[in-house]
C-alpha cells in the first residue's frame, strides 16, 4: 500500500496521454490530473483502492495486448504459421480461472473493509443534519441548536457574463459549514424538494439526499482548511449553482462559532420585534431577493420561462395578504417554492416590501415583521 501511496497521477496519466504530458506539463499542473488531496482517512483509503485497482489494471492492460500483438506479429499467416490447438486442456482452464478469481479477491477485501469502516457512523462527536433544497443547503446541528441555509456567493454578473469569474466561481457560499478537526462528525443526509447529493471530494464523502429519507455519513477532518463540493444528483436548472464549502477549524474555534451564531441569531429575532422604517425593509429586502428569488425571478426581476417577471407583476400590485401568501406557501402545481419555513419574519417582510416598491412597483405599502409572525400557522 505504501507503494502504491506514492503513485498518484502516475498509472492515470500513463493511460489517459502521456504524450500531451510531455508537452505542455505547465498546463497540466494547473488544471491537475490526480484527484484533489484527501484530508481525511477515508478520503485516503479511498484514493490507495483506486490507485491499486488502476495499477492492477494497467498490468493486465500491458501484458492482455503485449501477448496478443506478439501473437498478431510473430504468428501471422504470411509466415505460415499454423494455430495451436489446445481444446480442453483442463490446466490451463484451471490457471485462467484461478488467477481472475485470486485477483478479484484482492480487490475486493480491502474494498469491502473501506466500505465497512465508511457505514460505521457510531461513537460520533456532533451531529449535523443536511437538508437539500432547491437550489441550497440548509445545515441544523440539533446539539448546538444551530441552523442556517448556505447559498450561492458567486455575483450573478459573474454568472452572466458581465464580470471577470473569480478564482472560486460557483464554489463559494455566503454560509459554508463549520466543522470541528479531529472529531467524528455524523451526517444525517435528507432533502426538501428533489434528489441531490452531498459531496465534498477532499472529505471522501458523496451521499444521496433523498426526499422523505435519512441517509447517514460521517467524517474526520484530519487538517484545518477549506473544502469544497458540490451537489452530485441532476436536481433541476440550478443544479450547478448550490456548492459546498467546508470550512473545517480547531475545536476552540468551533466552539466560539457556535456562539457567534447564537448571538446572531438572538439578533435576527431581535429583528423581528422591532419596527422597521419602508426604507431599511427595501434596503433588505434587496438582498434577500439577490439571494433567493433571483434564480428564477432575474437578478433584475425580469423575469424567466414560466417566472413571471417583477415590473407590473399582478401578484407584486394586487393584494398585499395575496402577495404574502404566494411569497410564504408557494403556488401549486408550479416551482414557485413556499418560502415560509426558509426564510425568517423579517426576510419575508423585506422581499415583499422590496417586490411591492422596487422595479417601478407603486403598490406602496409595507410588510411589518410582526404580520409575517403572525399569519404563520
Ligand atoms: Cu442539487
Amino acid at each position: 500500500m505504501t507503494f502504491v501511496k506514492r503513485l498518484p497521477g502516475v498509472v492515470s496519466r500513463l493511460i489517459l496521454g502521456s504524450s500531451l504530458w510531455f508537452t505542455v506539463p505547465a498546463a497540466f499542473a494547473e488544471y491537475g490530473l490526480n484527484f484533489q488531496p484527501p484530508v481525511t482517512s477515508i478520503g485516503h483509503k479511498l484514493l490507495d483502492l483506486h490507485n491499486m485497482v488502476m495499477l492492477i489494471c494497467a498490468v493486465i492492460f500491458v501484458i492482455v495486448f503485449g501477448f496478443m500483438f506478439y501473437s498478431i506479429f510473430a504468428h501471422r499467416k504470411s509466415r505460415g504459421h499454423k494455430a495451436a490447438q489446445f481444446h480442453e486442456n483442463s490446466t490451463l482452464e484451471v490457471v485462467w480461472t484461478i488467477i481472475p478469481f485470486v485477483i478479484l479477491v484482492s480487490m475486493a477485501l480491502p474494498s469491502t473493509a473501506t466500505l465497512l469502516e465508511m457505514d460505521d457512523t457510531s461513537k460520533s462527536d456532533l451531529t449535523v443534519k443536511i437538508t437539500a433544497y432547491q437550489w441550497k443547503w440548509k445545515y441544523d446541528y440539533p446539539d448546538q441548536d444551530v441552523g442556517f441555509f448556505s447559498t450561492l456567493a458567486t455575483p450573478r454578473d459573474q454568472i452572466e457574463n458581465k464580470a471577470t469569474k473569480g478564482e472560486h466561481y460557483l464554489l463559494e457560499v455566503d454560509n459554508p459549514i463549520v466543522l470541528p478537526v479531529g472529531k467524528k462528525v455524523r451526517f444525517l443526509v435528507t432533502a426538501n424538494d428533489v434528489i441531490h447529493a452531498w459531496w465534498v471530494p477532499q472529505l471522501g464523502v458523496k451521499k444521496d439526499a433523498i426526499p422523505g429519507f435519512i441517509n447517514e455519513m460521517w467524517t474526520r477532518i484530519d487538517e484545518p482548511g477549506i473544502y469544497r463540493g458540490q451537489c452530485a444528483e441532476l436536481c433541476g436548472k440550478d443544479h450547478g449553482f448550490m456548492p459546498i464549502v467546508v470550512q473545517a477549524v480547531s475545536a476552540e474555534d468551533f466552539t466560539r462559532w457556535v456562539s457567534m451564531q447564537k448571538d446572531k441569531a438572538a439578533t435576527e429575532s431581535a429583528g423581528g420585534a422591532k419596527t422597521w422604517s419602508k426604507d431599511e425593509l427595501v434596503e433588505k429586502g434587496k438582498k434577500v431577493f439577490a439571494s433567493t428569488c433571483a434564480a428564477c425571478h432575474g437578478a433584475n426581476g425580469e423575469g424567466m420561462g414560466p417566472f413571471p417577471k417583477m415590473a407590473g407583476s399582478k401578484i407584486a400590485n394586487g393584494p398585499l395578504a395575496d402577495h404574502l401568501n404566494i411569497v410564504m406557501n408557494g403556488k401549486a402545481g408550479t416551482a414557485m417554492q413556499a418560502f415560509a419555513a426558509q426564510l425568517n419574519d423579517t426576510d419575508l417582510a423585506a422581499v415583499v416590501t422590496f417586490e411591492r416598491n422596487g422595479f417601478g412597483n407603486k403598490a406602496g405599502d409595507m410588510v411589518q415583521p410582526s404580520q409575517v409572525k403572525a399569519l404563520r400557522k
